[in-house]
């Protein structure tokens, strides 16, 4: 087996927005592509020589072919070892619990996450660091700027591994550890939850379907809640990963597991209901006739973690991304504990967990986890409030009903405009931020506007600055929104913007989402001249 050192020239655009780099897979198919951005990960982390790296990725189509390619380049540019996942598969959680329990020194994650998979569709790819974590933009500029002056990369030239089987093989000089992609992550969950007050509740007559959406969470799912909790065979739907996800969008949300909500407000609704994404770190928790946004979950998580045993301590802390409500801050100031409010991105909550400032995270992107591993994760959320359920007695919508009369309801809503033309979305958000200053005192769809600011971030550990993370407005009666441009989307841009309203009153805490939130959608859509910018009047998603 030999090295090849192929000459290669650095190609635009391979810069890692707020997870990693996708881009359409066929672009990452493209002659070079997905080779020079891994050599710029190896250059960008001060090479790979002796280093053991992890290596998985949720499944969708080019997974198996890319992996080849990562384990060639990985041998032909010295590292030790990798371990992979059966399939070459890993949840991005179980990838970072691999990455920290295993002492690597990072690991390479292949997945678009929630975005649709296939060849029309998308790809990913994005380096964590040692702590289990995703790259702090220090470490995603280094390996941009690599990108940008590479000329060649390494590859060693040898057949395909196997890596359908368990055990270790040699390539070249690396070795090859392949092993069973649930194993570990299945002993973690056993260590932080109590299976046996879990398994009581579902022998109990507890129903529960699990959407595992055709990702890669499925075999993760079957063996946890059907195997080792003994949930009824059938609670975990299209649980089988495939390339194209069965050709849907693999996002745990309203619109793209709309069958899953339409079973829970249907007559005959489990108890309880959830799912996941594409690569399994979000999540999407429903009980019978109600949907539970993600900031909700996390103030409900945050309220009760010390049921469940690994949390039994309490929370240091707690931090949210500032486009999450700010529901759990709440919780925090009752429990007199620091709540952190960071830019989107999981990577910012790296340096607390590790700093042992936060205990939980979450975002209202369906993302929510804890210092057990450096990402969010899907399945830890859902057994969480498994876990919490079992201990409670009680039903979702029962437990949600009395945190918010306890802590009030912070109505919420996310609308997504995609695929927005780019330089018209820039243009919104640039004409916002310059007429900011004259918007306070002024009142839009009966709303006063009191203030308008950008988030701008230092990182309370390592004081790290991170600016421009979104432009907030404030309104009199305590409402907010925030607009942002979402860095994950393929096509165009994405424009987000964010709503939230505090309802304090329990009599008018059960409204629908969209008609509380009225006014403040048509205050900034007026704001912002939506149309005018984007020639939209309705958003494609609403969360
Ligand atoms: C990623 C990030 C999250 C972020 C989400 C949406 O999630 O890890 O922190 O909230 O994207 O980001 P944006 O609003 O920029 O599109 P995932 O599940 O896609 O890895």
């Amino acid at each position: 087996m030999s090295i090849a050192t192929i000459n290669t020239q650095p190609i635009e655009g391979q810069k890692p927005g707020t997870s990693g780099l996708r881009k359409k897979t066929k672009v990452f198919m493209g002659p070079h592509y997905l080779e020079n951005f891994v050599q710029a990960i190896f250059n960008g982390i001060g090479g790979v020589d002796g280093k053991t790296l992890v290596l998985g990725g949720d499944g969708r189509y080019f997974n198996d072919r890319a992996a080849q390619v990562i384990l060639r380049m990985a041998a032909a540019n010295g590292a030790a070892r990798i371990i992979t996942g059966q399939g070459a598969l890993l949840s991005t959680p179980a990838a970072s619990h691999l990455i920290r329990k295993r002492g690597t020194d990072g690991g390479i994650i292949m997945s678009a996450s929630h975005n649709p998979g296939g060849p029309e569709e998308d790809f990913g790819v994005k380096f964590n660091t040692p702590n289990g974590g995703p790259a702090p933009e220090e470490v995603t500029e280094r390996i941009f700027r690599e990108t940008e002056i590479l000329a060649n990369y390494r590859i060693l030239e040898a057949r395909d591994v196997d890596l359908d089987t368990i055990g270790t093989t040699q390539l070249g000089e690396m070795a090859v550890e392949v092993v069973d992609p649930v194993a570990e992550y299945r002993l973690l969950m056993a260590a932080l939850f109590d299976f046996e007050a879990i398994r009581a509740l579902f022998a109990s007559g507890f129903t529960m379907r699990f959407d595992a959406m055709h990702a890669v969470t499925g075999p993760y799912a079957k063996a946890i809640l059907e195997s080792d909790l003994g949930a009824r065979p059938g609670t975990v739907l299209n649980g089988t990963p495939l390339p194209d996800f069965g050709g849907g969008h693999p996002d745990p949300n309203p619109v793209w597991a709309k069958a899953l909500v339409d079973l829970v407000m249907g007559g005959d609704a489990p108890d309880f209901a959830a799912a996941s994404d594409g690569d399994g770190d979000r999540n999407m928790i429903l009980g019978r006739g109600i949907y539970v946004t993600p900031s909700d979950s996390l103030a409900v998580l945050a309220a009760n973690a010390h049921l469940a045993p690994g949390y039994a301590a309490g929370l240091k802390g707690v931090a949210r991304s500032m486009p999450t409500s700010r529901a759990v801050d709440r919780v925090a100031e009752k429990l007199g504990i620091e709540a952190f409010e960071t830019p989107t991105g999981w990577k910012f909550f790296g340096n607390l967990l590790d700093a042992g400032r936060a205990t939980l995270c979450g975002e209202e992107s369906a993302g929510t986890g804890s210092d057990h591993v450096r990402e969010k994760d899907g399945l830890w959320a859902v057994l969480l409030w498994l876990n919490i359920l079992a201990v409670k007695r009680k039903g979702v919508a029962e437990l949600l009903k009395a945190h918010w009369q306890e802590y009030g309801r912070d109505y919420y809503s996310r609308h997504d405009y995609e695929a927005v033309d780019a330089d018209a979305a820039k243009a919104l958000m640039e004409e916002l931020k310059s007429s900011a200053s004259g918007l306070p005192g002024r009142s839009f769809a009966g709303l006063e506007v009191t203030a308008i600011d950008e988030f701008n971030y230092d990182d309370p550990i390592d004081r790290s600055h991170s600016s421009a993370q979104g432009l907030r407005i404030f309104f009199k009666a305590g409402s907010r929104a925030v607009l942002r441009l979402s860095g994950t989307g393929t096509v165009g841009a994405t424009l987000r913007i964010y709503m939230e309203k505090l309802e304090r009153d329990p009599a008018s805490q059960s409204q629908d989402a969209q008609a509380a939130l009225a006014d403040v959608i048509k205050a900034v859509q007026e704001i912002v001249k939506l149309k005018a910018h984007t020639e939209r009047s309705e958003p494609d998603v609403k969360t």
